[in-house]
Order: C-alpha cells, then sequence, then structure tokens
C-alpha cells in the first residue's frame, strides 16, 4: 500500500478516471423536440400520484438545449469523463425501425463537444426512458424487447462508435425489473413479482443481445452497471468485523443473490444462483428462459460499473412477508441501520463500498470494477449565490476513501463517476431531492457549482485527497 499512501495523502493510481454522472430523462427535457417519442416516464409521470409534488422530466434541466455550456462547466470542474445516457425514444420514437436522425443528430454533438474540451464520454444505452410503443407491447416482460434493445444498441453505435470508446448496455436491470415491474415504484409502475422476475431475465438477455451486437460492430470496452449493495446485518453495518448468527448469514446470502449474483453470475458466470432459480421458478415457472440464454448472457465484458449508495441491511425475520419488490424474501427483514441518512433517508456507510468492491473483486476475478455512480442528496440552500454542503463534501470524502482503501487491499477499481453532475429529476422523488455537485435553479436554469464542485474540482487536480 505504501505508493497508494505516499507523503500522508490519499493518492490513487496513475490514470484513476474522474468524472460526474447523469441520464437523459433526468436533466434533457425537450421531451416533444426533434421527433422524440414517448417514453415510459412521460407515461409514469403524468399519471397522478406517482411522482413527488406531480413532477415530470418536461423540462428538467433543459440540457438538451443547454448542453454546450453545460459541457464548459464540466470542463471549468475539471472532469475527465462524463457518463450520459442516450433516450431510446429521441431514435427510435416507437422502440423500432427506422431511426430519427435528429435524435441521433444531438448526441453527435454531444459527443464532439465533449471531446473538444478534452472529456471522455461514458455512453450508457439504457437509464430506464423504454419506449412506450415497447411497453405497449409487453415491456421487459416480453422478450421481443430484448431484440430490439441490441437493434437500437448497433444504431447508436453505427453513429457514435467512431468516437466512442465505451459503452454500457444498461443501468441497473435491478431497479428497471424490481421497482418497474414489481412494487410499481417507477415507471412502467406495474406490480407483480412474476412479471418482474421475468423482466429481469429478459433486461439481462437484453445486454448479452447488446454485447454481441456491439462486439460484432467493433466495440472496444464493454459494460453493465448494476445497483450493487453490500448486504450486512445491522451490527456489520457499525462494526465491519462483526459476526452474523448462522440465521442472519443466511438472509445476508439470500439477499446478496437476490439483488447482485441476480445480474452478476449470468453475465460473468453463465449461470443463476440456484437460490434465484428457485424463486424464479416458484413465482413464474422457468418457461421464459431458453437454453442457449445464459450462453448469450454470458458474452464477455470488460467493465462493470458499480453504483453505490447505501449498503442494504437485514437480518432473519421468520414469518416476515415478502416485500413487493423482494420476492423470494420472505423471512427476511430489511432494517434501517443507527447512523446517520442523506436527505433520501438512505444511511450513511463509506465502509460498505470497501467491503462491496472487495467482494466482486474476489468473486469476479478477470473483470475491471468501475464507480459508476455515487453521491448524496442532501437540502441545499442558496446563500449569497453559494452552496455550502459541507455534508456532502464529508460524504464524498468518505467513500473516496473507502474506495481508495479497497484499492490499496487489491481491488481493481479504474475509476470513479459522482453521481450527479446537477441537481436533476430524481425519479418518484422529482426535484426536490438534489444530487448535483451543481445546483439547478429550476426557475432561472442558472447553474451554480456547489462547494462540493469545487472541491472535487481540487481532488482531481490532486488525484487525491490531502490529510
Ligand atoms: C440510481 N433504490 O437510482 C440511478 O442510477 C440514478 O438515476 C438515480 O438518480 C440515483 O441512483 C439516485 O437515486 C436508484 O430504491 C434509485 O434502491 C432507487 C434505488 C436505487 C438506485
Amino acid at each position: 500500500t505504501a505508493p497508494l499512501l505516499s507523503r500522508g495523502r490519499v493518492e490513487f493510481p496513475d490514470g484513476f478516471i474522474w468524472g460526474a454522472a447523469t441520464a437523459s430523462y433526468q436533466i434533457e427535457g425537450a421531451v416533444n423536440e426533434d421527433g422524440r417519442g414517448r417514453s415510459i416516464w412521460d407515461t409514469f409521470s403524468a399519471t397522478p400520484g406517482k411522482v413527488a409534488r406531480g413532477d415530470t422530466g418536461e423540462v428538467a434541466c433543459d440540457h438538451y438545449h443547454r448542453y454546450v455550456d453545460d459541457v464548459r462547466l464540466m470542463r471549468e470542474l475539471g472532469l475527465r469523463a462524463y457518463r450520459f445516457s442516450v433516450a431510446w425514444p429521441r431514435i427510435q420514437p416507437d422502440g423500432s425501425g427506422t431511426p430519427n436522425p435528429r435524435g441521433l443528430d444531438f448526441y453527435d454533438r454531444l459527443v464532439d463537444e465533449l471531446l473538444r474540451h478534452d472529456i471522455t464520454p461514458y455512453v450508457t444505452l439504457y437509464h430506464w426512458d423504454l419506449p412506450q410503443a415497447l411497453e405497449d407491447r409487453g415491456g421487459w416482460t416480453s422478450r421481443e424487447t430484448a431484440h430490439r434493445f441490441a437493434d437500437y444498441a448497433e444504431i447508436v453505435y453505427a453513429r457514435l462508435g467512431d468516437r466512442v470508446r465505451s459503452w454500457t448496455t444498461l443501468n441497473e436491470p435491478w431497479v428497471s425489473a424490481f421497482l418497474g415491474y414489481g412494487n410499481g415504484v417507477h415507471a412502467p409502475g406495474r406490480s407483480d413479482p412474476a412479471d418482474a422476475l421475468r423482466a429481469a431475465h429478459h433486461l439481462l438477455l437484453a445486454h448479452g443481445l447488446g454485447v454481441r451486437a456491439l462486439r460484432a460492430a467493433g466495440a472496444r470496452e464493454l459494460m453493465l452497471v448494476i445497483n450493487s449493495s453490500p448486504v450486512l446485518t445491522p451490527a456489520q453495518v457499525i462494526d465491519p468485523d462483526a459476526t452474523p448468527s448462522a440465521a442472519d448469514a443466511e438472509a445476508v446470502e439470500l439477499i446478496h443473490a437476490l439483488l447482485n449474483r441476480q445480474f452478476l453470475d449470468p453475465v460473468l458466470r453463465g449461470s443463476y444462483p440456484p437460490e434465484v432459480l428457485k424463486v424464479v421458478e416458484r413465482h413464474c415457472g422457468l418457461a421464459h428462459i431458453a437454453d442457449d440464454d445464459l450462453g448469450t448472457i454470458n458474452a464477455p465484458i470488460d467493465l462493470v460499473g458499480v453504483n453505490y449508495y447505501n449498503p442494504c441491511t437485514v437480518e432473519a425475520g421468520p414469518g416476515t412477508p415478502a416485500d413487493p419488490a423482494w420476492p423470494g424474501s420472505e423471512g427476511v427483514r430489511f432494517r434501517t441501520p443507527d447512523v446517520p441518512a442523506t436527505a433520501m433517508g438512505w444511511p450513511i456507510v463509506p465502509t460498505g463500498l470497501s467491503r462491496l468492491l472487495l467482494r466482486l473483486s474476489r468473486d469476479y476475478p478477470g473483470v475491471g470494477l468501475l464507480v459508476t455512480e455515487n453521491g448524496a442528496a442532501f437540502d441545499d440552500t442558496v446563500t449569497d449565490g453559494r452552496v455550502h454542503d459541507a455534508d456532502r463534501i464529508a460524504y464524498l470524502d468518505g467513500h473516496l476513501r473507502a474506495l481508495h482503501a479497497a484499492i490499496a487491499a487489491g481491488a481493481d477499481v479504474r475509476g470513479y463517476l459522482a453521481w450527479s453532475l446537477l441537481d436533476n429529476f430524481e425519479w418518484a422523488e422529482g426535484y426536490h431531492r438534489r444530487f448535483g455537485l451543481v445546483y439547478v435553479d429550476y426557475t432561472t436554469q442558472a447553474r451554480i457549482p456547489k462547494d462540493s464542485a469545487l472541491w472535487y474540482r481540487d481532488v482531481i487536480i490532486r488525484n487525491g485527497l490531502t490529510r
């Protein structure tokens, strides 16, 4: 660990990637422009009661019109990498067929603008804005959607592949499947555990077919991004060395299988964990899993993107009914650990990030890791044109130290992308939850870099933390 801890400061490896992330529906706005079709999030957010305060992505950060200024801002903040997503309904308004050239033009201009400022683009093809026309034909519960995704991936690659090196198929398929089709908190707002489990498989198939198409077209760096939490008992949240009881350890491993292994095992090992198959079989049978699907899903990838916010805290709870987002979890009690939390109510546990990165590196050797999201919502306020978000700086500082400790202990972590560049449309929470390094005034669309953004710029310049 000596070279990493030289001169009493926390220093990251040479070439460590520093940047920030966003997603199309959360920032773009301009939902009716240049031939964009409707997505499931347009429909969902227009449905009363689904999103806090009735917020929608109609205007959002108006990034579609302001991307030139936003890229200049990224440059001023010293970002070396920018992860964004492509809105599928801009490319194929009805989810299939002839591409819409004006939709492709936008991302073409964005990529050129990034490259002009020496910022490396990380493209995510699917960050939850499914074309509504595909949802009308079954959405992710339909196998067809996976094939449509591969066609779409090929179209976007054909336009941007000469300039974009890094390609992510899906963002957080667990959230798409289990919040979209399990508990209905996200679009399309359906709630049936059998549908959620089928959706999970079809998302994996979309990933595999997408990888196949992108590889055939020449893509070099392919990635799947997951919302991976380490699963811990309440005692382990407080003391990482605590030893759980046998019953609690079993609850932990079951939830780890449902949240993390359900996606990573098929992709990186070519098989579902037995405990996941049991749950799938019980809820919807296995008929939707074709013989060669796992071979398709297991196509080699280069990186796993890790989005980390908080651990998942559980213990054995005999007789506990399953949460609709967690089919198979009956007998497991989900707990809120007794530690400080963000404005989302999400517990702040930096050591969870080291633990997660080390477990993933150990369990899935041979694939690099990239932290593709990490950050926090706090109740930011503007005073004299500034946002003094010391709480966010502390959050980021703690998590970067934890990330550094994981690297020092052997985890292969290539970089860190903060969530998010801008305050934005926080899905079911709408605009009142602010995750940005940059504050957005939604009345004027003014951007105000928070203290955390200025702090982060220094971190990037130094390639590490002082003290
Ligand atoms: C991720 N959960 O979403 C997404 O990738 C981002 O678009 C989002 O803004 C960010 O994290 C902050 O929420 C999640 O309830 C949303 O488990 C909800 C959950 C997890 C991730």
